[in-house]
């Protein structure tokens, strides 16, 4: 048996993951549930969607002087996933609770950079393209899931009298689209709240920035020009199908670039994010090895929430099942929509306790132990209400839990029993009175 547990944490004494073990200790938060999911490679599967939207995008940079990585194992050091890329000591990102510590020195890589360190010290070309899954710990429901993929891509040039010349014959070579852009920082690329380095000139980082703007703008239109086909054969009228696609640039703030950007796609009435970049800030390009003459930029971008667009896919949580009505609708190279099989009844159910005096329950918390014992089962976990008891103080809450299965039918009697497994969890481990 074993959890995130508080008062007994019980975990192997080693955890193996892609042939290397490590000692557990304190930090260890990883869930056998999670590490199943390190074996999936879902970017590696040519007939899931996944994999079919790495191929689409790899497309673009092929023949332009990229390097392809794809093979990463996701156990990274935390050197390499936060250190080396100037994230500070007390950042968020760094906790127990929104990262799967395999140690306290290694961990699930909770993002592609996690490998810019050794993409530059190790590649030949001018830039890298890797694809890999990445973990976070967070909540679910349709859009989220703990394990998601991200494509990271990077390019360097060398300084020298004529860095200028090449950069804008460079850009020259990314294909035009018709996009319209919304872009308030072309032109002032940095400013005070997005500095930029000093060790580049205004217009060194001026022509840096528009080779990534074009770069990426031209793959997002790549992809979404498939997504609108796709929209279309599947009989979709709706008119933002033949209207130019509308991006938007934002500011963005990452530890390892500066000055940084987001993009963000009009699509059905919303801005969607998909994708953060910026100018590589010099000290991650000494750390791994490269010259002061070195400069460039990098950007990470999602995959799961594209694919879901590209492919009507309703729930993030279908690219995880092994249920071959999904798995035969995909093949390589092809981007078609979804057709559904029936969606099967959810099974509700409340849950509400005092919490002790002491303890904060975090909503991620409540959701490790419900998908430790439900698995794929766990729709989603919401915390719907909250209350302090004007008399006593003592604290309440409820959260509701949606069990549903992707491929079949339950039983109230096994929700029965997983339910029971949480409550007793809950309270073995938070000590928790059940109300
Ligand atoms: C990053 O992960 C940075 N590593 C990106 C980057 C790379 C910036 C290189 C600069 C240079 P962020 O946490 O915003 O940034 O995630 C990047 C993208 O991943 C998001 O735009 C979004 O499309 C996707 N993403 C983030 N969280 C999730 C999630 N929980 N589920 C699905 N997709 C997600
Ligand atoms: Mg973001």
């Amino acid at each position: 048996y074993y959890s995130i547990a508080r008062n007994s944490k019980v975990y192997p004494e080693e955890i193996s993951l892609d042939g290397k073990t490590y000692k557990t200790d304190e930090w260890t938060n990883v869930p056998p549930y999670i590490l199943e999911l390190t074996q999936r490679r879902l970017h590696h599967d040519n007939n899931h969607p996944i994999g079919i939207l790495r191929e689409l995008i790899e497309k673009n940079f092929k023949g332009m002087g990229y390097t392809f990585y794809n093979d990463f194992t996701p156990g990274v050091t935390t050197f390499q996933n936060f250190d080396v890329l100037g994230f500070p000591q007390d950042h968020p990102g760094r906790s127990k609770s929104d990262t799967y510590y395999l140690n306290k020195d290694n961990l699930l890589r909770t993002h592609t950079s996690a490998h810019e360190h050794e993409c530059f010290q190790t590649c030949e070309t001018p830039g890298y393209v890797i694809s890999a899954d990445v973990y976070r710990k967070d909540e679910i429901d349709r859009t989220h899931y703990p394990a998601f993929h991200q494509m990271e891509g990077a390019r360097i040039w060398t300084k020298s009298d004529k860095l200028e010349e090449i950069i804008a014959h460079d850009i020259e070579q990314i294909p035009k689209t018709n996009i319209i852009v919304e872009d308030p920082f072309r032109e002032n690329c940095f400013n005070e709240g997005n500095p930029k380095q000093d060790y580049m000139t205004d217009n060194e980082v001026y022509l840096v920035s528009v080779h990534l703007k074009k770069t990426i703008e031209y793959l997002v239109n790549q992809v979404f020009e498939a997504a609108r086909k796709s929209a279309k054969l599947a009989g979709s009228t709706e008119p933002y199908l033949n209207e130019p696609l509308k991006i938007r640039w934002v500011e963005a703030y990452f530890p390892w670039t500066a000055p940084s950007w987001e993009i963000e796609v009009w699509w059905k009435g919303e801005w969607l994010e998909c994708c953060g970049c910026g100018i590589v800030r010099q000290q991650v390009l000494l750390n791994s090895g490269l010259g002061e003459e070195k400069l460039g930029w990098a950007f990470g971008i999602g995959l799961d929430r594209i694919a879901m667009l590209l492919f009507g896919i309703p729930d993030i949580r279908l690219f995880w099942t092994l249920d071959e009505r999904f798995g035969k609708q995909f093949s390589s190279g092809n981007i078609n929509t979804f057709a559904p099989y029936s969606k099967y009844p959810g099974i509700k159910r409340d849950i509400s306790f005092w919490l002790p005096k002491d303890v904060t329950l975090h909503n991620n918390e409540v959701m490790d132990i419900v998908r430790t014992h439900a698995g794929d089962l766990t729709e989603s976990v919401e915390n719907i209400d909250n209350f302090v008891h004007p008399k006593t103080g003592k604290r309440s809450q409820t959260y509701r839990l949606n069990y549903q299965s992707m491929d079949r039918n339950l039983t109230n009697s096994e929700i029965n029993v997983l339910h029971n497994n949480v409550e007793q969890d809950l309270k073995k481990l938070f000590d928790v009175e059940i109300r």
